[in-house]
């Protein structure tokens, strides 16, 4: 099948000046009339054809500058529209187009959920909703006016500002928007619908009035206030750390229950998953509160960087998105926590994104082919892309990297650039050379970094050795050395930073050494004692480190190093570590046990460390990160029961002082979804969770805090945590938690999600009933995300069942879905990178029923691509 590659870029022969659209909206259709305002380039060859892009659209009418155009002057066919030989000058191209929105599933293009007309586009439905040149470098200013019935579609909005509206007869009306910001086809937006809404205003530095609001399901207005109050908050956050101010009279936000998206940054109309926008402490946890304030942070980071500085072409997208991630990443730390926020960042990095790099789906963040676009909005492109924009930081220091993105905005705004642009400012800002770090965007893999060390007490002297190696990726086999910055400091012995008064072998600045061939070998003098090192603090590269460090070394990192980030990882490595080795044959000594038991208690013990950073370095490792840590050959279920058997051991001996600490922590105050509150509650659910697990004590106390429950964090902790341990009082959890909230779509996934965890090996027969009940809502995302994707990714025993029965039901699953809404069924499928980890059997199963899917249904391109791959891999 077509592969579209990287180095086949070209512009187009045409560039569009200004679009004019008009939309009628009836409950039985949607007319589209477009009038582009195209002009040949500069170097077009009279007589070029205009090829636009069309995905389903039957063309009612076609003129240029108001005359019909004959048979012979066009043709058209499934992917679009040619006009043979356009005129050689400025002309309006305006086509008509009827679409039906009512039945388009797969959400891109126009469509309507739960009666509300709206739209995505990225990256490639605005070619659904009329012909075009889909494709980011085309920058055009629009005008769009909508007409629609009054009763059933009040509210009528696209992008930039409301210029006009009114009554247009017969129980219609109108609304005319214009955007005066040129930008790309796929940040187009259109909303209509009967829909409430909160409203507010944000006044800029400069002193412009921005008129706020949010449109919602009636009803929902006051669970949207959590959205609005971290909307102001990014803009204010925008302008402090970066100078960027807001840019158009309004901002207008719209909640959907139908999207493919966490939400889409359309220029002044962002349009959200209504997930991350709702939440009432009742019906969403503290992760909720902490996700909606994090990603309407990021879609209003996009209208500077995405918006106004979008991208070249779909290769680009980390141009965008790493870039915005790292800003909300930033955002979020400075309004939480930043230790913890980074931990949290890390966590998520190695269990969705070191999978992915180490798999058949590996590429880099900047891709230089791809089949399906859609398949490409990865965790490598969005965190793997804010790792290499944070190590750009590091490396260039905070003025550094400030003065380059400063010059970033002020060279190419009002452009569709490049990853090569983007470096180049930081270069030209200041007199950096890039080029090798360039293959962080270019190079797929995650870098094994090893470091080895030795000390001579007679000299003083302090050896560390690091290497690094990087296994080959799909189409890449061999890889060449990255530039890895490592932050780092040497710990004497009585727990306090030491220093040295020479260093030599390689680049030592102040606390960083930059490794940038295969190995350096550094030789510090005048090292009093044997240190022990930190290294790669803050995680300041995404690598794998091994060290030669033993437990005694790492849990007395987790005692003493100033570094918060390293004093969790090192607690993590040691007990990862223990249950890998456990999953594989060699049981844990006694004395390690009991050492990391001390270690966790020492630190819940420690009063100048805080509730959430306590919560983050007492949960247990996730089984995917173990089974990392393995490597090979793994077996699912040895993974979690290993996983298991150490948490028993570690809780066993103390299950009593953690149920004190468990009581103790209650929050009796009203609850606020504020980080104070929220690090509390998720230190009382994490020794919940121990407890649990640990001990024959946690299950009651789950079941006791769960009827006990004022707020939904404690609530649905207390069910996931029963469902998780399948705990006897689990199944009536669940069945009770169906019910308290029967209406609300929101908390049904999360009785997906948790019914997804269990570990029973009666799980998929209860999951296959859920999906196959006449009322199960099959066409929505998130359901279906909540139901399949959390038992692909956080249900590895079960779904890597040795006698494939996971597999199958997800292939079968995923079958059905491809023909409603093809993204969600690729998304789904993602789930199989594991099969290379597998011992041969489960691997053999799940390649079996991937070959069955593939060869007994017509699958679409999304799903066709990540299987491929996947049996490639
Ligand atoms: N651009 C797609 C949704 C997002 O990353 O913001
Ligand atoms: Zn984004």
């Amino acid at each position: 099948e077509h592969t579209i590659f990287l180095k086949d870029y070209a512009p187009t022969p045409y560039s569009v000046v200004a679009v004019d659209m008009d939309f009628k909206i009836t409950e039985a259709g949607t007319r589209v009339r477009t009038q582009m305002t195209i002009e040949p380039r500069p170097e077009t060859e009279p007589g070029t054809p205009l090829v636009l892009d069309g995905d389903g659209l039957t063309l009612q009418s076609i003129a240029i500058d108001g005359a019909p155009l004959m048979m012979v002057a066009y043709t058209t066919d499934d992917d679009g529209l040619t006009v043979v030989e356009p005129p050689f000058r400025r002309f309006v191209l305006e086509t008509e187009v009827n679409l039906t929105p009512e039945t388009n599933t797969k959400l891109m293009g126009l469509y309507r959920s739960s009666g509300t007309w709206c739209t995505q586009c990225e990256p490639e439905g605005f070619r659904r909703i009329t012909y075009y040149l889909d494709r980011p470098d085309i920058l055009a200013p629009f005008k769009v006016r909508i007409t629609a019935p009054r009763d059933i579609a009040p509210v009528l909005l696209s992008n930039g500002n409301l210029i006009d509206k009114g009554e247009a007869g017969d129980g219609m009306h109108f609304a005319l928007w214009e955007d005066p910001f040129p930008k790309p086809a796929y940040l187009f937006a259109l909303v209509a619908g009967d829909l409430g809404s909160i409203t507010d205003t944000f006044t800029t530095s400069s002193g412009r009035k921005v008129d706020l609001a949010i449109y919602c399901t009636h009803g929902k207005e006051a669970e949207c206030l959590y959205a609005m109050d971290s909307l102001k908050r990014s803009m204010a956050w925008d302008e402090k750390r970066f100078g960027r101010e807001y840019d158009l009279d309004v901002f207008n936000i719209v909640a959907v229950s139908d999207f493919n998206f966490g939400a889409m940054e359309n220029k002044g109309l962002n349009i959200f998953n209504d997930k991350l926008v709702f939440a009432l402490p009742e019906t969403a946890s503290d992760a909720n509160y902490a996700n909606i304030e994090r990603v309407i942070a990021h879609e209003y980071f996009h209208n500077w960087t995405g918006n106004r500085i979008t991208c070249r072409d779909w290769f680009q997208l980390c141009l965008k998105e790493g870039l915005t991630v790292y800003r909300d990443q930033e955002f979020s730390s400075d309004e939480r926590s930043r230790p913890v926020q980074r931990i949290h960042d890390v966590e998520n990095l190695r269990i969705t994104q070191f999978p992915e790099d180490g798999g058949p789906l590996a590429h880099p963040p900047r891709p230089d082919r791809y089949r399906e676009i859609n398949n490409f909005y990865t965790t490598t492109v969005y965190q793997k892309g804010s790792e290499v924009v944070r190590m750009l930081a590091t490396l260039l220091g905070e003025a550094g990297f400030r003065k380059g993105m400063d010059l970033y905005f002020e060279r190419h705004d009002g452009e569709a650039t490049t990853i090569e642009a983007f470096l180049k400012v930081f270069e030209d800002a200041t007199g950096t050379d890039l080029s090798q770090f360039s293959r962080w965007y270019l190079n797929a893999g995650t870098p094994a970094v090893t470091a080895s060390d030795s000390y001579d007490a007679a000299s003083q002297t302090y050896t560390l050795t690091l290497t690094q190696k990087t296994a080959p990726t799909p189409n890449q086999p061999d890889k060449p050395p990255f530039v890895i910055p490592v932050k780092f400091g040497l710990i004497g012995p009585n727990g306090s930073p030491m220093g040295w008064t020479a260093v030599a072998g390689g680049t030592v600045k102040d606390d960083l050494i930059v490794l940038d061939g295969d190995s350096v070998t550094l030789t510090f003098t005048g090292v009093a004692n044997r240190p022990v090192p930190s290294l790669l603090r803050g995680f300041s590269a995404p690598v794998k480190l091994s060290t030669n460090l033993t437990q005694q070394d790492l849990l007395f990192l987790a005692r003493h190093d100033s570094d918060p980030f390293n004093r969790w990882d090192a607690l993590q490595t040691v007990a990862t570590q223990l249950m890998a080795a456990a999953a594989t044959g060699s049981q844990p000594a006694s004395a390690d046990v009991d050492a990391l038991r001390q270690a966790i208690m020492d630190t819940l013990g420690d009063p100048a460390l805080d509730h959430a950073f306590k919560a983050q370095v007492i949960a247990m490792p996730d089984e995917t990160v173990i089974a990392r840590q393995i490597g090979r050959d793994v077996d699912p279920s040895a993974v979690a029961e290993a996983r298991h058997a150490l948490i028993r051991a570690i809780v066993g001996p103390v299950a009593e002082r953690v149920e004190a600490l468990h009581a103790e922590l209650q929050v009796i105050e009203p609850y606020s979804p504020g980080a104070a509150q929220a690090g509390r509650r998720s230190l009382r659910n994490g020794l919940l969770s121990l407890l649990t697990a640990g001990s024959d004590r946690g299950a009651a106390l789950a079941e006791a805090q769960y009827h006990a429950a004022s707020n939904m964090t404690d609530r649905y902790a207390a069910l996931a945590i029963s469902a998780h341990n399948w705990t006897k009082a689990a199944p009536a959890l669940l069945g009770d938690f169906r019910t308290r909230f029967g209406g609300d779509p929101l908390v049904f996934d999360k009785w997906l999600v948790a019914s997804s965890q269990a570990p029973d090996d009666a799980v998929i027969e209860r999951l296959r009933a859920i999906l196959a009940a006449p009322d199960f809502p099959r066409t929505n995302p998130n359901r279906l995300r909540a139901l399949l994707g959390s038992f692909v990714m956080s249900n590895p025993a079960q779904f890597a069942r040795a006698d494939g029965l996971g597999f199958r039901f997800v292939t079968e699953a995923a079958a059905e879905i491809d023909k409603v809404n093809p993204q969600v069924a690729a998304r789904v499928l993602t789930g199989f990178r594991i099969l290379p980890l597998l011992e041969a059997g489960r691997r053999e199963a799940g390649r079996a029923a991937l070959e069955a899917l593939r060869n007994q249904h017509t699958l679409s391109r999304n799903t066709g691509d990540i299987i491929d791959r996947i049996l490639a891999g």
